[in-house]
């Protein structure tokens, strides 16, 4: 089966768009209504590079949702379980956002420039709907509304050689989940050490989408006897790290604490955000349900599109929701939720694949 997708102004381009199609594309998905390219060689051969060399990703569908206004940072703690009153105006902070029942809403980067100002840099769901509805329903003074900045990460164990030589030696002096503010011909730019990757690197925070592709076209420049390609966030990397994707691995259903993402949350009675009494019933009680990595024996299996259910003596248990083979691994590796009892590291269980029944060993840690 070979089909387009049909373009249009609902269905975005980013800045960087000519980049990605004149290096050769071969595949994209939607993500916040605008696209990321999933493919440019072949994922193993992607993945291969990632490891290898260095990569310059299109991720302007991590999309930028702005709080600008006094009560900003109040508005921000309002939405995540996560602890932001020690947080600095030079970091990130992975911060899952819970409805009133506890319930993930997403994942985002939040990016602190200062009390009034955030960036928050979302995963696949439309948050800007909630923020706007909880800044209006609770009278803050706030803006919330989508800027002009689209991500561009550099990914994999040569990226600091290549950062360094576009935006010099302070490149070295970023810490993991720190930015700086950089220069970059007549502008400057975010640049925080992060990405969704295992390999390293950093994500330049674009302002301004006439300032795509000139940055582009200077990491290419400066990186040829690196071995720079176009690159894109790649399944089998992203498996063996762990690195969860919503709507994939959790969606609205599921809580921080099923996500394994408890550490991010530890409880704090006196930070008052949304959903903290479900949190703390479900802290007391335990999750239901947990995040485990997961390995399933046998040939090579093609990836998962959807559900694969797990049973144990016939009874459901749970379901892998990312999976694929990994050549480093030299085993299917897999994402999936698991019930409660039946997640210790050694447990066997029984994955229904596209492709028949198989043995899904439950894992001790993910793979990278
Ligand atoms: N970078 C930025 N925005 C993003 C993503 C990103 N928005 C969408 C999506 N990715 C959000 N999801 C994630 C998931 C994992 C991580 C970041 C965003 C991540 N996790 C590390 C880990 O789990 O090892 C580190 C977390 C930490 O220690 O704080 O990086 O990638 N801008």
């Amino acid at each position: 089966m070979v089909y387009t997708i049909s373009h249009s102004r609902r269905l975005r381009s980013t800045p960087f768009t000519p980049g990605v199609e004149a290096a050769g594309v071969t595949s994209y998905t939607v993500y916040n209504r605008m696209l990321l390219p999933t493919v440019f060689d072949s994922v193993e051969s992607d993945y291969r590079h990632l490891k290898e060399h260095v990569q310059v990703w299109d991720v302007s569908v991590e999309r930028q949702i702005e709080l600008n206004g006094p009560d900003a940072s109040h508005l921000m703690q309002l939405m995540t379980p996560r602890n932001l009153r020690k947080m600095q105006s030079d970091q990130c902070y992975y911060v899952p956002i819970t409805d009133e029942d506890g319930k993930m809403l997403n994942d985002p980067v939040a990016i602190k420039h200062s009390e009034t100002r955030w960036w928050i840099s979302i995963a696949d769901s439309d948050l800007i709907l909630w923020i706007k509805g909880l800044a209006v329903g609770r009278g803050l003074n706030v803006r919330v509304f989508e800027p002009d900045v689209s991500p561009l990460a550099v990914q994999g164990p040569k990226a600091e050689t290549l950062m360094a030589r576009v935006f010099g030696e302070e490149i070295y002096d970023i810490r993991f989940f720190r930015y700086k503010r950089l220069a970059f011909g007549e502008t400057s730019f975010i640049v925080a050490r992060s990405g969704y990757s295992k390999q390293g690197g950093f994500e330049i925070y674009v302002e301004g989408s006439e300032n795509g592709m000139p940055l582009w076209n200077a990491l290419f420049g400066a990186g040829q006897d690196l071995h720079v390609r176009p690159g894109c966030p790649n399944l089998i990397e992203r498996i063996e790290g762990g690195l969860l994707s919503y709507g994939n691995d959790m969606n609205m259903e599921n809580s921080p604490l099923e996500c394994g993402l408890g550490k991010f949350c530890p409880p704090a009675e006196d930070i008052a955000h949304i959903g903290i009494e479900a949190m703390s019933q479900e802290r007391n009680a335990g999750p239901h349900r947990q995040i485990r990595p997961i390995s399933v024996i046998g040939a090579p299996l093609s990836p998962a599109r959807a559900i694969w259910p797990l049973t144990r003596d016939g009874v459901r248990v749970g379901q892998i929701t990312s999976a694929t083979w990994s050549p480093d691994f030299d085993t299917n590796v897999a994402i999936g939720m698991v019930d409660a009892g039946h997640w210790e590291a050694g447990t066997v269980l029984i994955v229904e694949t596209p492709e028949g029944p198989r043995e899904a060993i439950i894992e001790e840690t993910f793979w990278i």
